[in-house]
């Protein structure tokens, strides 16, 4: 009996940007006895069913998006004769549908590392059952990759997870749904581990693939200091120990290393933090600004982010401690209007971020927008006999890009206006601007690059659709990958932090 682990996609190119590091998690729970698994990666090759014999496992890791290209892979597999498993976020929340639509025998609700190894046993055995509960696996219990089965220069940058879960509750977001929102943090030693060992493979750049870097902040410290009870704030200066712990790891290891990772706002007001941040060479840092006005703000339960020239402030001291911004912006907010596109690009060039991304809101399964948006449609129009309400069984080309019903934009607008504010945050004299934190002529051309690169890459409202613009966004991203390698290794310096931007 032989186990393949599965990450589908539709379209393999050979080299990827990110490790996708469930693959490589599930290859460590699996038990030794079923020797090591074979992985296949579809962004690098794609599945070949004849590689599977009758009685063999196959598990498949899905998300919403990739859904549809995993019950294909399924149902070839289950022709094979093979015991098809699935798990990840998608199957977590809809743990019928692999069984109704992708072949499967068995599905894994929940976090794989501790359960899967039960569920091959029980194929071994002849005694799968169809739903398995892994739960909310403790922080500790984490496993950490099987990295020596990475392909060879396979992928650009590693990734390894340092807390699950989110406090908050953003009304787009599934996080604090499926993963909970108790942050569930590995131990500094586990971490720093595997990034030894992913550095021994050659990754200097990794990312922190994490949910929220900042789980506790100084308002929830504030908020705990009040009550009677001291236990909640007991519990939440254990866990901000514990993340300053982790940083002063991440600075003792070898200084060409350097990571990326995911953060709320409300880093900016916490000095303390930033600063353990640069010094464990956290170089950068996607932040979900979401919107610029405080009506978006509340509407998406994220008020806890500041509004106009507030956030302008919030953001520029990202920068001002060294820390590089990759600001997140939704549109299609019913609360958006068109002076809505302005007030971005505007705000986002006069709170030097160093990159920004304008995605268009969608109603991802498990949110509470969601919720509403699939209770407000009665009847759903259909598409090849395809309820719009369950989009992503549906061909990736034969998707909508916009779902939800706007008050007061039409799809078009919303599209075309979002895609003025790329054009205007990436055009050559913005990027020339921003490019003036950098000292040296060849480090500013080479943000000329990335920005460009970055926008080639995401711009048009992100996700491509034919196989010619996947190819392209793919060469774009390899190159993407090496360039933005080289700018996150190369620490701000120290002048441009306290000058900021010039020119
Ligand atoms: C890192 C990350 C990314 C990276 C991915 C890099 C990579 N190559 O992996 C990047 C930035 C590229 C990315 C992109 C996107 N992402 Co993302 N991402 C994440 C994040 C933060 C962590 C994922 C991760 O590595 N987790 C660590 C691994 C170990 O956990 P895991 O994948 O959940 O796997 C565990 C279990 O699910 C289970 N499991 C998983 N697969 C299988 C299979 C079997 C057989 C079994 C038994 C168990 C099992 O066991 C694993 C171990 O416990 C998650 C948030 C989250 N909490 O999941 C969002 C998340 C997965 N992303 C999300 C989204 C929406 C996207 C985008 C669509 C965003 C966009 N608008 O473009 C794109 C889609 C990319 C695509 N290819 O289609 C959503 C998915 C929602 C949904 N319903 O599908 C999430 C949940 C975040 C959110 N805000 O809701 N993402
Ligand atoms: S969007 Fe970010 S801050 Fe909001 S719940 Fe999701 S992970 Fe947490």
């Amino acid at each position: 009996m032989r186990i393949h682990l599965v990450n589908p996609s539709d379209i393999s190119f050979g080299v990827a940007v990110i490790t996708p590091r469930w693959l490589y998690v599930l290859a460590s729970a699996t038990p030794e006895q079923y020797g090591a698994p074979r992985l296949v990666d579809e962004t690098l090759e794609r599945f070949d069913p004849d590689i599977v014999a009758p009685g063999d496992v196959v598990g498949i890791g899905i998300h919403t998006a990739n859904a549809h290209r995993g019950y294909e892979i399924g149902r070839a597999a289950r022709a094979r004769g093979a015991q098809v498993v699935f798990g990840g976020v998608h199957p977590t929340l809809y743990p019928d549908e692999p069984r109704q639509h992708g072949g499967a025998h068995a599905v894994v609700r929940g976090d794989g590392d501790l359960v899967w190894g039960s569920v091959v046993d029980d194929c071994a055995a002849g005694t799968l059952r169809e739903l398995y509960e892994g739960g909310r696996v403790e922080g500790r219990s984490f496993f950490g990759g099987r990295w020596d089965l990475l392909p060879k220069d396979g992928y650009m940058w590693a990734s390894v997870q340092t807390v699950r879960g989110c406090p908050k509750h953003c009304s787009f977001c599934s996080v604090w749904r499926t993963d909970g929102q108790q942050p569930r943090m590995r131990s500094a030693d586990d971490v720093v581990n595997e990034l030894r060992d992913l550095r021994s493979r050659g990754f200097r750049f990794c990312v922190l693939a994490d949910d929220n870097f900042y789980p506790v902040t100084l308002n929830d410290l504030a908020m705990a200091k009040r009550r009677s009870d001291p236990t909640a704030l007991q519990e939440l200066e254990a866990v901000r120990r514990e993340r300053f712990e982790l940083m002063e790891r991440l600075a003792d290891l070898p200084d060409d290393m350097s990571f990326f990772t995911q953060i709320t706002m409300e880093a900016a007001e916490d000095p303390a933090f930033l600063d353990a941040m640069r010094k464990a060479r956290i170089r950068g840092a996607l932040v979900g600004v979401e919107s610029v006005t405080a009506e978006g703000l509340k509407s998406i339960y994220k008020d806890f982010n500041l509004a106009g020239d507030a956030l302008v402030d919030r953001l520029q001291i990202f920068r001002k401690h060294g820390v590089h911004v990759l600001a997140s912006f939704i549109f299609g907010l019913p609360t958006d209007t068109a002076s809505t596109f302005d007030a971005t690009a505007a705000l986002a060039q006069a709170a030097d971020v160093t990159f920004a991304q304008f995605v268009l809101l969608q109603p991802f399964p498990g949110t509470v927008d969601f919720e509403r948006w699939e209770k407000s449609q009665v009847s759903p129009p259909t598409i090849d006999n395809v309820p719009l309400t369950r989009h992503w069984l549906l061909p990736t080309a034969r998707r909508p890009k916009i779902y939800m019903p706007h008050p007061s934009l039409a799809p078009e607008q919303i599209r075309e206006y979002t895609q003025g504010v790329w054009d205007r945050f990436y055009s050559l004299p913005a990027i020339w601007k921003r490019a003036q934190c950098i000292r040296s002529m060849k480090g500013r051309l080479a943000f000329v690059l990335i920005s460009k690169l970055y926008r080639q890459m995401y711009a048009n409202t992100g996700i491509a659709t034919d196989s010619a613009r996947h190819a392209r966004a793919n060469r774009m991203a390899r190159l993407l990958a090496r360039s933005v390698r080289r700018f996150f290794v190369t620490p701000v310096r120290p002048e441009a932090l306290a000058a900021g931007p010039r020119g």
